[in-house]
């Protein structure tokens, strides 16, 4: 398995509790973490700050037992808050650079690109990892621009040293192309979270990564 140092987390997983449904999220996240999942993004559209904040604050406990880190998505003032390990962020969210004014190195920052000339942003000097998003469309995430299937992931990986975390189908099909075109990270959200056993399902998949 190659593991990046810098990012030690080959499989990642992002979940919300309307992906697992009907299946209880925390509960798919600790199998999920029993399975081998090295990293958990909480990722809540439809929640407002005070049902968000509630299952940060559950979702923490869970990653703290078991000593994986916690990212939350977007929420940046909760994920401060809760003390979680990072936050994600996307091209039209909060600023990497706003964040790291105001919480310094309290977080990790990961940043999605969506285009090569991403890389050239000031952005980029306050970005700890990167999301490749989406590898392939998904119907998890609609509002999504370009694929940059596997080709567009080694492009990538010739152009930035920065981690990278591939998403957007990634599942037992596709996760040991994009692991072998250089991503360090595999995230997924169905594979795991509709899977009838998120144990098993990242069990396999972790032994995809080699
Ligand atoms: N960002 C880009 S694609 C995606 C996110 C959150 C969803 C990935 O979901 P799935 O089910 O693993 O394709
Ligand atoms: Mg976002």
């Amino acid at each position: 398995m190659h593991i990046n140092p810098l990012f030690p987390y080959p499989l990642y997983l992002v979940i919300s509790e309307r992906d697992c449904y009907p299946k209880n999220w925390l509960k798919v996240a600790e199998e999920a973490i029993i399975g081998g999942v090295d990293l958990i993004q909480l990722r809540e559209k439809a929640d407002d700050a005070a049902a968000f904040l509630d299952k940060a604050v559950r979702l923490k406990k869970l990653t703290d037992h078991y000593g994986i880190p916690l990212v939350i998505n977007d929420a940046v003032e909760i994920a401060a808050q809760i003390e979680a390990w990072g936050i994600h962020v996307g091209q039209n969210d909060l600023q990497p650079l706003a964040i790291r004014e105001k919480y310094g190195d309290k977080l990790t920052i990961g940043w999605s690109i969506e285009a090569v000339q991403q890389l050239e942003s000031q952005q980029m000097l306050f970005v700890d990892h990167l999301g490749v998003s989406p590898i392939f469309s998904t119907p998890t995430k609609r509002d999504t621009v370009t694929e940059w299937g596997i080709t567009g992931l080694k492009q990538l990986r010739n152009s930035t040293e920065k981690p990278l975390i591939a998403i957007g189908s990634i599942n037992f099909q596709t996760a040991q192309q994009a692991w072998n075109a250089g991503a360090d990270s595999i995230a997924v959200v169905s594979a795991i979270c509709q899977s009838a056993d998120p144990r098993q399902a990242s069990a396999q998949l972790k032994a995809l990564l080699k």
